[in-house]
């Protein structure tokens, strides 16, 4: 199908949005993140999965803040606003509420969405005007070249906490679900078929989606996420939540979650742990309390 202004913004010539490929995606920018950063691998994936939307590229717009997150606006051969630090919540609110039409897609950082962006984050979510929001989550200011952010570990040794961070870190996903947000998922950088998956249902998704993604910076916070990354950590530590799924992980889903008495969740050997009780996954329950607890452990996670 070919829509009104198909090609034709951007100067080329007309192409069927059905024969989109990830090259139509892609902007003639070089490149210019670190070797080895994960946000290569985030915008290999979001470029490739893009076609599948079967929306020309005249019709999106990606909305950055400031930081290296704040350089994908430029990769992306769509429409994009680099806009100030933190704002991008606010410049993508305006421009989603003026023009239904289009799809608004915001990439920010931990220190842009959290810090300086924290208040127009928080509002974002509340409003649920259809935005989607990739924060990439490198545990780092990354381009001031390694200040601890609002999702450093306590005790993070920075050039601004030389002798450790005393805060404590917030957990976006924690924190998406107490504003309500309609659409909270976890990913990470290196797993693809993850992250497209979680992309996929967020597009879908009619309201805001906020989606965490775990990223490697390679040169300010290295190996930040080895216990998920790890070759053997990683079977331990991910929990994968299916909707209508039993959450089971580690080898054979030799753990679970599983509901106690008092109605909390705690993590039990799933041999030793009566079936019913164990925890069933709703990616639509009402009551977001069960997810925030997910959203506390370790590994990708989706709720909504
Ligand atoms: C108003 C304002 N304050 C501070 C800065 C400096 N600054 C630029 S990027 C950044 C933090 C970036 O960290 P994050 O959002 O985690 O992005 P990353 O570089 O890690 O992708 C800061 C503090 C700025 N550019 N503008
Ligand atoms: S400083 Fe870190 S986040 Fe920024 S481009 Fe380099 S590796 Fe990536
Ligand atoms: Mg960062």
């Amino acid at each position: 199908m070919v829509t009104e202004g198909d090609g034709q913004a951007a100067g080329r010539p007309i192409k069927g949005v059905g024969t989109l490929t990830k090259k139509d995606f892609a902007s003639d920018q070089e490149v210019r993140w670190c070797p080895g950063c994960g946000d290569y691998a985030i915008l290999s994936a979001v470029q490739g999965f893009f076609p599948e939307l079967g929306i020309p590229p005249e019709k999106i717009v990606f909305v950055t803040g400031i930081g290296c997150s704040g350089r994908f606006v430029y990769y992306m051969d769509t429409y994009g606003v680099h806009g100030i630090h933190g704002r991008a919540p606010a410049i993508a609110s305006g421009l989603a509420t003026a023009r239904p039409d289009l799809a608004v897609w915001i990439v920010t950082g931990d220190g842009d969405a959290l810090s300086i962006g924290g208040n127009h984050l928080i509002h974002a979510l509340r409003r649920n005007i259809n935005l989607k929001i990739l924060m990439f989550n490198n545990q780092i200011y990354g381009l001031t070249k390694g200040q601890y952010s609002p999702t450093s570990e306590e005790g993070k040794v920075t050039k601004s906490t030389p002798f450790g961070s005393l805060d404590h870190p917030f957990n976006p996903v924690g924190l998406a679900l107490g504003a309500e947000a309609t659409f909270v998922a976890r990913s990470i950088d290196v797993d693809r078929q993850h992250l497209v998956d979680v992309l996929r249902a967020a597009a879908a998704h009619q309201g805001t989606a906020f989606i965490e993604i775990y990223q490697n910076c390679n040169v300010f916070n290295d190996e930040a996420f080895i216990a998920l990354t790890g070759k053997d950590a990683k079977v331990q530590n991910q929990i994968r939540l299916q909707h209508g799924k039993p959450v089971v992980f580690g080898s054979d889903g030799e753990k679970c979650v599983y509901v106690e008495f008092d109605g909390s969740l705690r993590i039990g050997t799933t041999a030793d742990i009566p079936a019913e009780l164990v925890y069933v996954h709703d990616a639509h329950a009402g009551n977001p309390g069960a997810a925030e607890c997910s959203g506390t452990w370790p590994g990708p996670c989706t709720a909504s």
